[in-house]
């Protein structure tokens, strides 16, 4: 019960702070209820150093996440992105969202590169605010040549 309590108070702060876009969400989507992602056979089982491979090439390998692994509210990842001629260097964005209920999170995640490191880029807060899933979407622009990207895809309980 104190669960279900505290759920609804986050989808309601989040309405009031995104305004009436996200108003949908409270009520058709059975957020009431408890999220098991045992039951999600479309999220990755998160494995520090997973890796994807974008349709242009790059890959995206998580090397860390904290908390991990993902959980509910804010999380820190470093991601290490390569071109197939090396470490990338360029513009990264990380952008959540949840597919089943067409929104994200007002808060925008931070991504910067990590010193000493090429190609490696930390990315906070992640804020998953609400349980079920979300796709993080991972979009890397060189500063010469075509973007890339790769999609991580978690459950997130409660
Ligand atoms: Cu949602």
């Amino acid at each position: 019960m104190a669960i279900m309590h505290r759920h609804v108070v986050s989808v309601a702060a989040v309405v009031l702070a995104a305004g009436p876009s996200l108003a949908a969400c409270a009520g058709d989507d059975g957020h009431t209820t408890e999220v098991n992602c045992a039951l999600e056979d479309r999220d990755d089982e998160f494995l520090a150093g997973m890796q994807k491979t974008g349709a242009g090439g790059m890959t995206f390998t998580l090397v860390s996440a904290t908390p991990s692994p993902p959980a509910r509210d804010d999380n820190t990842w470093e991601i290490d992105i390569a071109t197939p001629a090396g470490p990338f260097d360029g513009t990264v964005t990380v952008v959540p969202f949840m597919p089943d209920h067409r929104h994200g999170t007002p808060i925008e995640v931070v991504v910067t590169p990590v010193a000493g490191t090429l190609g490696r880029y930390r990315a906070t807060p992640i804020n998953l605010w609400m349980p079920s899933l979300w796709e993080i979407t991972v979009r890397a622009t060189p500063t010469a040549g075509g973007a890339d990207a790769a999609i991580f895809r978690f459950c997130i309980p409660g």
